[in-house]
């Protein structure tokens, strides 16, 4: 699955550069369109879908989607224009400290330091030479090219994949693994189905409309999230969800927030919403009911998964003496005893599929929670049958959209680690066999990868061994960082803690369009184009791979912003000799590389004869300016996941130790972890409503934003939809709000021992007593007194390991106090440059 393969390979050390002999770059037989346009329409393409730009006078006037699917309105596709034009950094800058004395540059004044214009030459220069100081004084490892975060969606101007690009060649750096979005889920499902699951193709829509009769809804907000795609969202998603709705279903949704998708389903769904963090115990309720009423599908169980029988003891209280019983699920949840024996009868009862979005299993023991609905599926027994089993990738990227028939693009690799010697690149460590300190280069770069969200530990805690998933990995001693594409000083949870981190190292690099929060915590920052500012090619449907979708330039240039891809070219020219004709294989420019890309589809579609299409030469299609669309068929559509497992356990083994659904793992259980069980099991979270001596009253929870790709959009018109008093608005209920005097409206300080912000309060009851919703992704702005004026939700939430399992963030687990803010109300500075930027 391609979803899975871009999100995943992240440090792809493996992947091979084919250094081909000189050869003059292509040339286009055609005339090649590549002007742009001053008056008239450009269609290009973002997360948020395939747009059509109006340009007037070399700006951009309005951007809309090319065409509607559904009747979901989606504003994140008027934003064009704004992000052309606002908060941008104008020139490459250098932080005043750095530039005067790059050796001794007090990172402590990141973030409240003056910045210096330099011209683009000189801090190409300055970054080739501090990288090489830090290289030969600490060693590669001690470079953090981990870069994790959204970008374009385009197929060459792939920030991150060209920044590891970059740092391979160079010689190597450490990565990072897994992501903010699965950390939980990608680690604990291989050891439970043997795939990553959360990035694999769903039963197809059609099925389930034909098929299921009941759908669950558990922890997932699509209206809001399929917003956007990892590629491009065509939108089916959406399509599918009205139909949905639609269609008579029962549907259920398990949430404790009234979302847009509870309001976008309105009566045709009942909503149940549990006190947050609890959802494993609610799960085990049920289990324990189904097994007493003996309402469970034992063939199932037999046939296909291992080791109910030593959970079994767990779930009965024979070991703790605490059954699971509903009534005690009912304690934890909130949930009435009668509701969790009613949903589990009737699961049991109808074709039901289980669909769950990811927000519960970014929490503390975010391992438990989709293992849990794991085994309650396989109880229910219908994995592999048409419409029934659990899907957990319905709300992401189109999810269960039939795969289309076509081509897919190639793309830019990471290329592999080079070896440079006397300012000379050499070649890829892998050829040159008589390189003695090269196997160790390689080892050591890819042995000091660290789980993602462990940034901040892992800065402040050189030396320190983190046990993941079965291993023992040593931080590396990180003395330099560089990011491209991402916002880690909004992402990472606990940003004080992660502010005091981004304080340690010698050196820290960001490219960046805008001046955001992560751009002002560095040293140097090179200003990039938007992707409307340079040409690209990409595809929609992250599982449908619907379309081919030429992403046209639409404005010039703006200020002295450049392509990450040239940035990184400079870079290697500065480096060494031979590295930028690595890195460009021998000069490949923009255009060469799109053709190449478009090529690796076309040859495909064509050379397959039953598609019945040509797909045309590149400089006729880029041309046109039209996406290309592919079709599903028959097979496709009727794709259930499971099915051959289901059909044959043997011959379709599951990749688990067993080949089968390991509901006790032995892999785990060899770990002899603390917080981690060998099978689901319910982990008090280390901050909740139900805990003893809770430091703080209400539970914050910090969804994604239904307006903004994360941090994504904080700069545009469109952040009026979810600010209150010009902050990030936070939900009270009205219950809580009265008791506290707070008005729809007033602006609250919202707090724990972590930290604190200002943030607009919207008094009404989509949230629970006791439960504040907070989007993630408002533009952290306290650099001054450490109180966040624009209400960013990181300030506030945990920095610590789901478990020893997967080291996942916790960003759903946060205690926190919210009081009326009574003091004037400090100005916002988010939004603007720091000293000494124009
Ligand atoms: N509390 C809390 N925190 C969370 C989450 C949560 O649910 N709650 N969710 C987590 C999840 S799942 C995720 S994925 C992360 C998201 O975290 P990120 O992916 O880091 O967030 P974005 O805001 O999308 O950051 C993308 C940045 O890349 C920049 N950019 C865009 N295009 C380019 C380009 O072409 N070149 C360069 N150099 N830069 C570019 C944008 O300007 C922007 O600043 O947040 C995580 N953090
Ligand atoms: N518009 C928009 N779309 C996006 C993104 C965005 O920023 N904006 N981000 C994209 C990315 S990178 C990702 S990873 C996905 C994220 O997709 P998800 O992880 O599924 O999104 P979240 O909003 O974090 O959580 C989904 C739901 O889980 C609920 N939830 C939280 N805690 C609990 C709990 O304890 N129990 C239960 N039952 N429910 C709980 C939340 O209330 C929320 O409604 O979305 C993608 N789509
Ligand atoms: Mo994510």
């Amino acid at each position: 699955m391609k979803t899975n393969n871009s999100r995943r390979n992240f440090l792809k050390v493996g992947a091979t550069l084919s250094l081909a002999p000189l050869i003059p770059s292509s040339i286009f037989a055609e005339n090649l369109n590549t002007q742009v346009v001053k008056n008239g329409t450009v269609i290009t393409a973002a997360h948020w879908g395939i747009l059509k730009a109006t340009v007037e006078n070399g700006k951009i006037t309005k951007s809309e989607p090319l065409s509607h699917i559904s009747n979901i309105p989606n504003t994140l596709q008027n934003t064009m224009k704004d992000l052309v034009e606002n908060v941008r950094i104008k020139a490459p800058m250098v932080r005043k400290s750095y530039l005067q004395n790059p050796d001794s540059p007090k990172p402590e004044l990141r973030g409240k330091d003056e910045w210096v214009e330099v011209p683009y030459e000189e801090a190409i220069k300055l970054v080739a030479r501090e990288l090489k100081k830090t290289r030969a004084k600490k060693g590669n490892e001690s470079i953090f090219g981990g870069s994790y975060g959204w970008f374009s969606p385009g197929k060459l101007h792939n920030p991150r994949i060209l920044l590891h690009r970059f740092l391979n060649l160079s010689g190597g750096f450490t990565g990072s693994l897994g992501d903010y979005s699965t950390g939980a889920s990608q680690i604990i499902m291989p050891h439970v189905v043997g795939t990553i699951e959360v990035y694999e193709q769903q039963t197809t829509w059609p099925v389930v409309l034909e098929n299921s009769k009941v759908v669950v809804l558990w922890g997932m907000n699509p209206i809001s999230t399929l917003r956007i795609a990892w590629s491009v969202t065509e939108e089916q998603g959406f399509k599918y969800f009205e139909k949905l709705r639609d269609s008579g279903k029962e549907i259920i949704i398990i949430d404790p927030l009234k979302t847009q998708t509870t309001k976008f389903l309105g009566n045709k769904a009942k909503h149940i919403r549990p006190t947050p963090n609890t959802d494993v115990a609610m799960m085990l309720g049920m289990m324990y009911y189904l097994y007493e009423t003996k309402n469970y599908d034992k063939n199932f169980l037999e046939t296909y998964t291992v080791g109910f029988d030593k959970f079994l003891p767990y779930l009965l209280g024979k070991i703790d003496k605490t059954p699971k019983t509903p009534a005690w699920a009912s304690k934890i949840c909130g949930i009435g005893e009668k509701t969790i024996k009613d949903l589990a009868l009737k699961f049991y009862k109808n074709r039901t599929m289980l669909m769950s979005g990811w927000g519960m299993q970014r929490a503390h023991h975010g391992e438990q929670p989709h293992w849990a609905l794991v085994t309650l599926a396989s109880m229910i027994g219908q994995i592999g049958l048409a419409g029934g089993g659990f899907g957990l990738s319905y709300h992401y990227s189109n999810g269960g959209a039939p795969t289309c028939v076509g081509g897919i693009l190639g793309g830019i690799n990471a290329a592999s680690v080079g070896v440079i010697k006397d300012d000379k690149f050499l070649g890829l460590a892998n050829d040159i066999k008589e390189n003695d300190d090269t196997p160790a280069w390689l080892a050591k770069t890819t042995d000091t990868a660290f789980p993602v969200a462990r940034i901040a530990d892992a800065i402040l805690n050189p030396g320190k061994v983190l046990d993941h998933n079965g291993t023992k990995i040593t931080y590396p001693d990180i003395d330099f960082i560089y990011w491209a594409g991402g916002a880690p000083l909004t992402h990472q949870q606990d940003t004080n803690k992660n502010i005091k981190a981004w304080r340690k190292p010698r050196t820290i690099v960001v490219n960046e369009i805008y001046w955001t929060p992560t751009a002002k915590m560095a040293d140097i920052v090179f200003p990039v184009t938007t992707e409307y500012e340079r040409n690209d090619v990409t595809m929609s449907g992250d599982y449908s791979n619907m379309h081919i979708i030429p992403m046209k330039q639409v404005v010039e240039k703006q200020y002295l912003a450049k392509d990450d891809y040239e940035i990184f070219t400079d870079l290697c020219k500065a480096y060494a000799d031979g590295l930028a004709e690595a890195f460009t294989e021998n000069g490949k420019t923009e255009m060469d590389w799109l053709k190449e890309f478009y090529d690796t589809a076309k040859n495909q579609v064509n050379a397959n004869v039953a598609l019945g299409i040509k797909m045309p030469s590149f400089e006729e299609w880029w041309n046109k300016n039209k996406p290309t669309e592919f079709f599903s068929n028959i097979d496709k559509e009727n794709y259930v996941r499971y099915a051959d497992f289901r059909e044959d356990p043997i011959l379709n083994a599951l990749g688990t130790p067993s080949g089968l659904i390991e509901i006790y793992s032995e892999t785990i259980e060899k770990m002899s972890y603390d917080d981690c069980a060998a099978h689901p099991k319910w982990f008090e979270p280390a901050e909740w409503l139900g805990m003893k001596n809770k430091q703080a009253n209400f539970h914050l929870l910090t969804p994604h934003p239904d307006n903004r790709l994360h941090s994504q959009q904080n700069n545009t018109h469109i952040r009026s939809e979810n600010s209150v008093n010009d902050r990030e608005a936070i939900t009270i209920n009205l219950k809580d709000a009265k008791n506290l005097g707070i008005k729809d409206g007033d602006l609250v300080r919202v707090f724990n021992e972590r930290g604190e912000i200002l943030a607009g309060a919207k008094v009404n009851d989509d949230v629970l007593p006791g439960v504040l919703k907070l989007c993630e992704g408002a533009w952290y702005d306290g650099f001054e007194n450490g109180l966040c004026k624009n209400g960013s939700a990181n300030v506030l939430t945990i920095d610590i390991p789901t478990s020893k399992l997967a080291n996942g963030n916790c960003s759903h687990t946060a205690l926190v106090n919210i009081e009326k803010y009574k003091g004037k109300a400090p100005t916002l500075s988010a939004f603007l440059p720091p000293k000494g930027a124009k």
